[in-house]
């Protein structure tokens, strides 16, 4: 009766306007008894608690159990092995910004416009034909994200290290519905990954201290003190992201290792490594206070590695690309007692897939008119593969940086990509050219069946259209006065001219 009278209550205060929007309009039905923290013991079988640990520019093979020789990753591989490896998992853009936008929104870049980091304008300007589609660099408050749907379940949320899209408290992990922010702002990068870090919203520690330790040091506390009650943390690492930073005596190590299929970085390894101990930190703590089997671990990286850093391969492309080598990323979920331990999947999922998962998983509803782009992988995890035949797709109308080989002007040009099974479309804007892979046969995208097979290319094309028509996909439509692709391409201070 009490909750009754209180659903009203709130109910009617919403309708009055006196509550804001994220005040929960239909509470899911709750069979814990009343209370505000729960059974003892944390979370319940109806309100696990979520991690997603959420590594930058880890490229997909990068990871041991991905198949990586030089890397050593045992922590990754233990929770890999007691959950499921998904082979085809896709960040939803080849760069930082715009994969966290969609992973914390649930929403494809054309819904909340963050489309790149920063500037659309990069390459040289006298080689872009269109004017790019105005990028956003924040995550606009109405958005709804993760922590604000579970905070209608009474979970409590942390966001713990890089954030990416604008500052609290107007556009931080706080203004974004995270009880807590350890370390997040507009960057995405530091200076140092040894303290002191110069980052505000994480007070440094002792001069020397690695910060992939510290962010699993505040992970750890985070959890331990809110382990009787259902929690969701983003536990969101600067590594591997530049600069290539490590400790000393992992770096030593991976010197005195031979590298293998291309991988042969002993910084970018050690730091790897901090990263799986981390890992392997935070999955004991689950273990020490009695939560492991309540608690649903996510793991994947937000983009594809970086060239001349690491190796993709047999993936074409790198970080900044929307070839495999720039999208397709490491990832293991781990959900204990519904997963079988061993699971291993093909079948392509994104970013986006993560919010209707965990809304899944925790019995909580969408709100009214809140649209989610991607598909709840709870069936999938069980073992039924549902969503083989679905889509997933790509918008990106701007120009991205050249790799970090400069192997061309660009690492991408105005696009849409469709995914379908095994068939890839990348329909190119800035010369009106279309490629289509058959990823099955042809994973490093050598082969452009666009001509030889143009039913299928043509279906992918309608459907890649009728998609941008559902979601407002923009083109660019402004011609660039500045473009001359006949002038020479000028280098100032290792940037191209105009960038
Ligand atoms: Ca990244």
């Amino acid at each position: 009766m009490r909750r009754l009278v209180l659903g009203c209550l709130v109910l009617c205060l919403v309708q009055v306007g006196l509550l804001q929007a994220d005040v929960p309009v239909e509470a899911p039905p709750d069979t814990r008894p009343e209370g505000p923290a729960g059974p003892p013991g944390g979370a319940a079988g109806n309100r696990p608690n979520f991690i997603i640990i959420y590594a930058d520019d880890l490229g997909w093979m990068d990871t041991g159990f991905q198949g990586s020789r030089y890397y050593e990753t045992p922590n990754l591989d233990r929770l890999a092995r007691a959950g499921m490896v998904f082979r085809s998992a896709y960040a939803n853009s080849p760069v930082c910004a715009p994969s966290r936008a969609s992973l914390l929104s649930g929403e494809y870049p054309p819904r909340h416009g963050v489309y790149t980091v920063g500037s659309a304008e990069r390459g040289p300007a006298h080689l872009r034909r269109w004017v790019p589609v105005p990028n956003a660099t924040e995550l606009k408050r109405s958005v709804i994200t993760i922590p604000e749907a579970l905070k209608s379940a009474g979970y409590v949320s942390a966001s713990i290290g890089k954030w990416h899209l604008g500052d609290d408290p107007g556009a931080g992990p706080r203004a974004q519905g995270f009880d807590l922010n350890a370390g997040g702002n507009h960057n995405g990068h530091l200076g140092s990954y040894f303290s002191p870090y110069g980052i505000v919203e994480l007070q440094d520690g002792p001069v020397g201290e690695y910060l992939t330790d510290r962010l699993t040091n505040e992970a750890i506390k985070f959890i331990t003190a809110n382990a009787q009650r259902p929690f969701f943390l983003y536990l969101s690492h600067y590594a591997v992201h530049t600069p290539l930073q490590a400790k000393r005596e992992l770096i030593d190590k991976y010197k005195a290792k031979a590298g293998s299929q291309g991988q042969d970085e002993p910084v970018y390894a050690a730091m790897i490594e901090s990263l799986d101990q981390g890992v392997g930190a935070i999955l004991d703590t689950l273990d020490r206070l009695g939560l492991a089997s309540s608690t649903v671990v996510f793991f994947l990286s937000d983009n594809g590695g970086v060239a001349d850093v690491t190796s993709m391969g047999p993936l074409r492309g790198a970080k900044g690309s929307f070839y495999e080598g720039g999208l397709r990323v490491p990832m293991a979920v781990r959900w204990p007692g519904k997963t079988p331990a061993g699971s291993v999947t093909d079948t392509p999922v994104s970013g986006v897939d993560l919010f209707p998962t965990i809304l899944q998983m925790a019995h909580v509803r969408v709100r009214p008119g809140q649209v989610l782009d991607g598909d709840s992988l709870v069936s999938l995890l069980q073992g039924k593969d549902d969503l083989r035949g679905r889509a997933i797709y790509w918008h990106f109308p701007g120009y991205m940086d050249p790799d970090a080989g400069r192997r061309g002007p660009f690492g991408a040009t105005p696009c849409s990509v469709v995914r379908v099974g095994d068939w890839k479309l990348i329909e190119k804007f800035e010369d009106d050219t279309i490629e289509m892979y058959d990823l099955g046969r042809d994973p490093g995208e050598k082969t452009n069946l666009a001509a030889s097979n143009a039913d299928k290319a043509k279906e992918l094309s309608t459907l890649l259209l009728d998609w941008r028509a559902s979601i407002g996909a923009v083109l660019p439509t402004v011609r660039n006065p500045r473009y001359n692709p006949e002038a020479p391409v000028v280098m100032v201070g290792g940037k191209y001219e105009g960038e």
